[in-house]
């Protein structure tokens, strides 16, 4: 193999000096490499403000937030934090159904949606009113991304169609989260586990002999707002140099696929023999035509499973994943007591293991059963042997080094008081994200269209007066009385 390798490696360099003295020459009819570089790409000059200080990534980034529930949302969510200027359009009186889903506390904004919809700005617009058709309008011109995930077609019911937006503003991008991509089921409404269903997880998830899985980790919804982002982000790149907007679709079977894509791996693998990692294989339970659940197997090369830990009796968590990987296997042997097992050939290698995997876990379990799951945390680590302790959402809640990265942050709220919620998991030295509550529903309305779209205060009181931004059972007029 070595050899092979230096051999391709041998061969590359000698294509590269066959292409060099062109280069060369090229870069000899330049200015000084350093001058070059400075501006390379019309960049700008590095700033010289300390980091963390020079704005927000997306600073200046206009965002039309028409997304509701969980996928959409996540998505603004993550571009508000880093730094775009998200404007949330809600129904009047109504508002995203996720404020009353779930309500913990009477009379105020659910988790759901206060954990989904920080640093936004909320504006009440009737988009089916022609008044509220003209705000629309305006914002349509003046925002640079709109991002949707109603049901499919409802966008187009509003008039909202692509080439109506791309007319009235053609550098917009139009982002959308769909359930289904173009195809058969196109036009149906999607949730959370359906995609995980359609998109491959729930089939590959659970023990062999149970039901289908969901998993907890929203992987349909945030995992689709997720890749939606990305998409919008690469998008505003793109319009730097082609200067119009394009359309962004995430399809959430799509979005659940590209996370479960080790699943398509295996599928293909096994026209070519059983899956050996997989630990019914050294059940000698036979495989059938698609990939099938894994119970606790890891997902890689390094097999794994979760083990009890001192206290399982009562405690669900008191639990670890203990992966036996290769290089510390004989780690591993020394601290369960097995030290036989460096030598033994039936255990000594990777190859000899795997059709005994759950007698090896079993052994593993009886030692990991005498400590707790931060007891085998810290003396795993300690030898390098990869581990994980089954963390509660109370544990993780109460976990100080969360904390202190701002991955879990507490906020206030004026009318539901402190909460925890996630922060911005995507770090960036030079853009700081900080977590601002989320918006009383159309909190901004007023500020939004004087200040953002140029209303005047007759004009705003027109709006009210039409009904086009309060809610239908409350015209303005009897408020105002
Ligand atoms: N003013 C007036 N009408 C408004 C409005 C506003 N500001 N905002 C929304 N509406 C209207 C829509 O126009 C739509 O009306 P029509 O169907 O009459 O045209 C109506 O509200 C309902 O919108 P919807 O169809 O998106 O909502 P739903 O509750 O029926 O479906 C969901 C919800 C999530 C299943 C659907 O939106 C969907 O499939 N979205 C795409 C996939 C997705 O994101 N799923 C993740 C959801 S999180 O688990």
């Amino acid at each position: 193999m070595a050899v092979r390798k230096a051999k391709k490696s041998k061969t590359k360099s000698k294509a590269k000096s066959k292409a060099a003295p062109k280069k060369v020459l090229k870069l000899k009819s330049k200015k000084p490499a350093a001058k070059a570089g400075a501006k390379a790409n019309g960049l700008p000059k590095p700033s010289s403000k300390p980091f963390g200080q020079a704005g927000k990534a997306l600073d200046g980034v206009k965002i039309l937030d028409f997304t509701h529930v969980q996928s959409g949302p996540t998505c603004t969510q993550l571009l508000a934090w880093l730094g775009a200027d998200c404007i949330k359009v809600e129904r009047p009186g109504v508002g995203d159904i996720t404020r009353t889903q779930l309500r913990d506390v009477k009379g105020a904004d659910s988790l759901y949606f206060t954990m989904l919809n920080h640093n936004k700005r909320s504006i009440t617009i009737d988009s089916k009113h022609p008044k509220g058709k003209d705000i629309l309008n305006r914002l349509i011109k003046h925002c640079d991304v709109l991002v949707e995930n109603f049901a499919p077609g409802a966008l187009d019911r509003m008039g909202l169609t692509w080439e109506y937006i791309h007319k009235l503003n053609p550098r917009m991008i139009v982002a959308s989260v769909k359930g289904f991509g173009p195809g058969p089921y196109e036009d149906c409404k999607v949730y959370e586990n359906v995609a995980q269903c359609t998109g491959g997880a729930a089939s590959t998830t659970g023990f062999l002999d149970g039901p289908p899985l969901v998993t907890g980790a929203q992987i349909g919804d945030s995992g689709t707002g997720l890749h939606l982002a990305l998409g919008i982000v690469s998008a505003l790149y793109q319009r730097n140099r082609t200067g119009r907007g394009q359309r962004v679709l995430c399809a959430m079977q799509d979005g659940v696929l590209n996370l479960s894509r080790v699943k398509l791996r295996d599928q293909q693998r096994l026209k070519h023999g059983p899956l050996t990692e997989y630990s019914q294989y050294g059940q000698g339970i036979p495989f059938k035509e698609a990939t099938p659940r894994a119970g606790n197997d890891s997902g890689g090369g390094q097999p794994g499973w979760i083990l009890k830990c001192k206290g399982y009796e009562t405690d669900p968590n008191a639990y670890i994943y203990f992966i036996t990987q290769a290089p510390v296997w004989a780690s591993i042997c020394d601290l369960i007591g097995k030290p036989e097992w460096k030598t033994d050939p039936e255990y000594a290698t990777p190859p000899a293991r795997l059709p005994k995997l759950k007698a090896i876990f079993g052994v593993i379990e009886e030692w990991t059963m005498t400590k707790t799951k931060f007891e085998v945390m810290d003396l795993c680590n300690a030898k390098d042997i990869p581990v994980g302790p089954i963390l509660s959402m109370k544990e993780i809640a109460e976990e100080k080094s969360l904390r202190d990265t701002g991955t879990v942050v507490e906020v206030d709220h004026p009318t539901r008081g402190k909460y925890l919620t996630v922060g911005n998991p995507i770090k960036l030295s030079d853009s700081i994200s900080d977590v601002k509550r989320s918006p009383l529903l159309g909190e901004h309305t007023e500020e939004i269209l004087t200040k953002v779209l140029g209303y005047s205060s007759k004009e705003v009181a027109e709006i009210k007066m039409s009904g086009a931004i309060t809610p239908p059972d409350k015209p303005a007029k009897a408020e105002a009385a």
